[in-house]
């Protein structure tokens, strides 16, 4: 094969036009009255086109020798919808759109065809999402390597109000964006057991033999930059069955084992785990987990030896791995075994390479969320990791011993091998201990890593620690997802902001009321993202949203610590406060939730339940008369937040203080107008220093303040002494949204008014209503409100993934922006 020249393809209307045509009639076989997805994947396969020179020119340039290189590993990538964003950072949405009306469509009605590449739970899978977006745009050599899941999160419908999953099958049309490429495929071992053996050379080895191998093949995603010509890589591996596996059950005559043994390899990538905030424990998660580990080692190894390199001294000088918390971490054992049983180094220069390119980031300061894997199921899966994990920890625990001898509990505490009934390999202590970088998501969550969990290693290693305040990106978030806004901060400031968000402080100017026409503008594009979300929430809710009310918004998985129900209990509130004629200082709300619950958290479900039951009484109550709406958005998901963001007066992040690693739906929110009601967690107070005090309605107990009060406290305590808490909690308890099944909340209320309660909802209750009364209060002066809206977006410059991407640049890729040559 020689290769040949590649010319970039025409962007004309005529061009995308007639390329649209040959794909649906001559690729995909579809003539006059086609269903609407293959308009959709015509046009997908017409642009995907447009991005091979790119995307081959991007692989060059991150391919040349000695260039340095950073691997994204994460088992989530909420990618959502490929088809707008790609033509935004393409530019050639208007071409496009001219070439399809020539067609008769429109791009709405094509683009919603796409289903959501839903690969991810929520805030960490996005943010994977994001990184990708900054990386391209900031032309870094990074490629991210992930699992191609047959069935992403699952779909969420209700069901008399309560939360019903079905699976989603998002490849069943196909994908167009992806490319197979089965060249690359890695195998990857399981089960069987090691031999140590003397080799040649009459050195001690070790083998890993009698495995159950499965192959991992490679489909990659092309990742645009915005307006740049990059396009960097998604690489997603796909699990099946070895043809040898096969074949030995083949020849014994058993055909339909052979095809079982097919299906069982297959299962790996077959569905996503839909938890976001436990550990799974489940036998097939951790095979998920060192899949991917095993095949992208082997692919970057793969790659990085084809430039001609076999010196592994200089490997970490070229490669570096960030894990996406602990989920991929048995890398760190994963590339020892590969450098030692592969490629022939001994311990000590393994080591030296391993610890100096991999890195870890932390999600989560919930205890049950940190993974750790029953020591005999690794023992009977991966049996040659674990030896190398045992050793890795001997060697560790010298170390930690010689640092602090005879403190053996501090031994204990730091031990990867977690004793007990049944031993457990904890994940995040392998992935500290394997690192040259550990970080946190916010500098709240850094700084409480370091004192809590992780205090023993900061003790150890303070060099290793660090925080990287998450972001998301403008692109998808604001410039896709609101034109609106998106044309008129550009006919003021010009639209360098897209690229480089800290321009969008060049907008406090206009914040002053002298500025009223553009104050006009800006409520004018919300008015009308408003009443594009009241269309949704009427056709997906069947409630009436007034555009002119506070759209006041809690859209994130469900879950305790983050407190819908402190949410819900408020609205609860303002109900009653309707019902008993107390309507000074009164603003019209409309009140939205959105979230999917881990189907096995039952607590989560219920809320759900209380939600949609209490929207039910409100709306339909003739005394509300309008002033107070609720609704239950079903299967919230990226493109659902692309509708919401924009139209959001009121956004809700109102998680127990200390639990919230950093959120990023808040940043989203800022970034488009909204203002901010929340406790003092994860990335709120940067935002709340961002934009200062007054722009921001903060309340609740601080982290602090929730470790000292819990032992001591009390939640009988508030409700006796507030009139307003212990009518909504009566109201509950009296059946007043169950009519028709007694008692159904009473897991609720015995959750809220248990001591043991950690997320400590009735301690906020009194002053997140005050709070709430305040943003009441400042609704009513428009004026006033827009003035802080602006200022919110203005001030929201720094959470953008662009300025995180930097940072983890700067402070541990240490990677050379590239060019493509262009
Ligand atoms: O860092 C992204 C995202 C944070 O914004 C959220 O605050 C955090 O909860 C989430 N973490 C996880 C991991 N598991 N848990 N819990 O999803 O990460």
């Amino acid at each position: 094969y020689i290769p040949v020249p590649l010319d970039p393809l025409p962007n004309d209307a005529e061009a995308l036009g007639s390329d649209f045509q040959r794909y649906l009639s001559y690729h995909l076989g579809r003539f006059q009255g086609c269903p609407p997805v293959y308009l959709y994947q015509a046009l997908s396969y017409t642009l995907r086109d447009r991005l091979m020179v790119d995307w081959r020119n991007t692989w060059g340039d991150h391919l040349q020798p000695g260039k340095r290189r950073a691997f994204y590993m994460s088992l989530e990538f909420l990618i959502g919808r490929s088809l707008g964003n790609n033509l935004l950072n393409m530019d050639i949405c208007e071409p496009t759109k001219q070439a399809l009306l020539q067609y008769c469509t429109n791009m709405e009605e094509v683009s919603s065809q796409e289903p959501d590449a839903g690969l991810g739970n929520g805030g960490l899978g996005r943010l994977a999402a994001c990184f990708m977006d900054s990386c391209a745009t900031l032309r870094l050599p990074v490629v991210g390597y992930g699992i191609r899941y047959e069935y992403g999160m699952f779909r969420q419908h209700i069901d008399n109000g309560y939360q019903v999953e079905d699976p989603d099958h998002w490849l069943r049309d196909g994908n167009p964006w992806e490319v197979e490429r089965a060249e690359y495929t890695q195998r990857v071992q399981f089960g069987g057991h090691t031999e140590h053996y003397t080799d040649d050379n009459g050195k001690r080895r070790v083998r890993w033999v009698s495995t159950d191998d499965v192959l991992a093949i490679p489909f990659d995603m092309p990742i645009s930059g915005y307006k740049n010509n990059t396009v960097n890589t998604l690489r997603l591996w796909k699990a099946t069955a070895t043809d040898e596996f096969n074949l030995a059950e083949f020849n014994a005559g058993s055909y339909t084992e052979a095809v079982e043994a097919k299906n069982h390899a297959e299962h790996i990538s077959m569905v996503l785990y839909p938890n976001d905030s436990s550990e799974n424990g489940k036998e097939l998660r951790l095979r998920q987990q060192y899949f991917l580990a095993s095949a992208s080692l082997k692919d970057a190894i793969r790659m990085w030896e084809r430039q001609g390199n076999t010196d592994y001294s200089k490997f970490a000088a070229e490669n570096v791995f960030q894990m996406n918390d602990t989920h991929p971490t048995v890398a760190v054992a994963c590339l020892m075994r590969i450098l030692i049983d592969e490629k022939g180094l001994g311990w000590e220069a393994a080591w030296e390479i391993t610890r100096n390119c991999m890195a870890y980031t932390n999600h989560t300061l919930l205890p049950e969320a940190l993974e750790r894997w029953p020591v005999p199921l690794f023992a009977r899966l991966l049996p040659r990791i674990l030896e190398i994990i045992y050793e890795i920890n001997a060697r560790f625990l010298r170390e930690v011993s010689m640092r602090w001898p005879g403190d053996t509990q501090r031994q204990q505490r730091m031990s990867i091998i977690e004793e007990g009934p049944v031993q457990q390999v904890r994940m995040a202590w392998l992935a500290i201990v394997g690192s040259f970088s550990v970080n946190g998501v916010a500098a709240l969550h850094s700084q409480l890593l370091v004192d809590g969990l992780f205090r023993d290693f900061y003790e150890l290693w303070p060099e290793k620690f660090n925080n990287k305040t998450n972001g998301v990106t403008p692109r998808r978030w604001v410039a896709h997802a609101n034109p609106g806004m998106t044309a008129l901060i550009s006919e003021q400031i010009g639209d360098g902001w897209i690229r480089d968000l800290s321009q969008l402080a060049k907008l406090k100017p206009l914040a002053v009321p002298e500025h009223a026409a553009f104050h006009q503008q800006w409520r004018a594009v919300k008015h009308a993202n408003k009443q594009r979300l009241a269309a949704l929430v009427k056709q997906e809710c069947g409630v009436d949203f007034n555009p002119n009310a506070l759209f006041d918004v809690q859209v994130k998985r469900i879950h305790e610590y983050k407190r819908q129900l402190l949410n819900i209990l408020h609205v609860i509130h303002l109900y009653r406060r309707i019902k008993l004629g107390r309507l000074h200082n009164w603003a019209d709300r409309c009140v939205l939730i959105g979230g999917k619950a881990a189907p096995g958290y039952a607590m989560a479900k219920r809320i759900i339940k209380l939600i949609n039951s209490v929207a039910e009484v409100v709306n339909t109550d003739p005394e509300v008369d309008g002033r107070l709406k609720v609704a239950f958005i079903p299967n919230y998901r990226v493109s659902s937040m692309e509708i919401i963001a924009p139209a959001a007066d009121l956004s809700e992040q109102i998680s127990t203080a200390g639990k919230e690693a950093s959120g990023t739906g808040n940043m989203k929110f800022m970034m488009n107008g909204a203002l901010t009601i929340g406790t003092y967690d994860g990335a709120n107070i940067e935002i709340l220093e961002a934009v200062g005090q007054e722009n921001f309605f903060l309340f609740g107990l601080r982290a602090e303040d929730v470790s000292e009060l819990r032992h001591a406290y009390r939640p009988w305590a508030y409700v006796e002494r507030d009139d307003d808490l212990r009518g909504v909690i009566e109201w509950i308890r009296s059946g007043h949204f169950s009519m028709t099944e007694p008692g159904i909340f009473d897991m609720i209320l015995d959750a809220l008014l248990s001591p043991h309660d950690p997320w400590m909802t009735l301690a906020d209750f009194r002053s997140y209503v005050e709070e709430q009364e305040r943003v009441s209060l400042a609704w009513q002066d428009q004026e006033h409100w827009t003035h802080m809206s602006i200022l919110n977006t203005a001030g929201s410059g720094f959470f953008s993934t662009d300025r995180t991407m930097e940072e983890y640049n700067r402070d541990i890729w240490k990677l050379k922006p590239g060019g493509n040559g262009d």
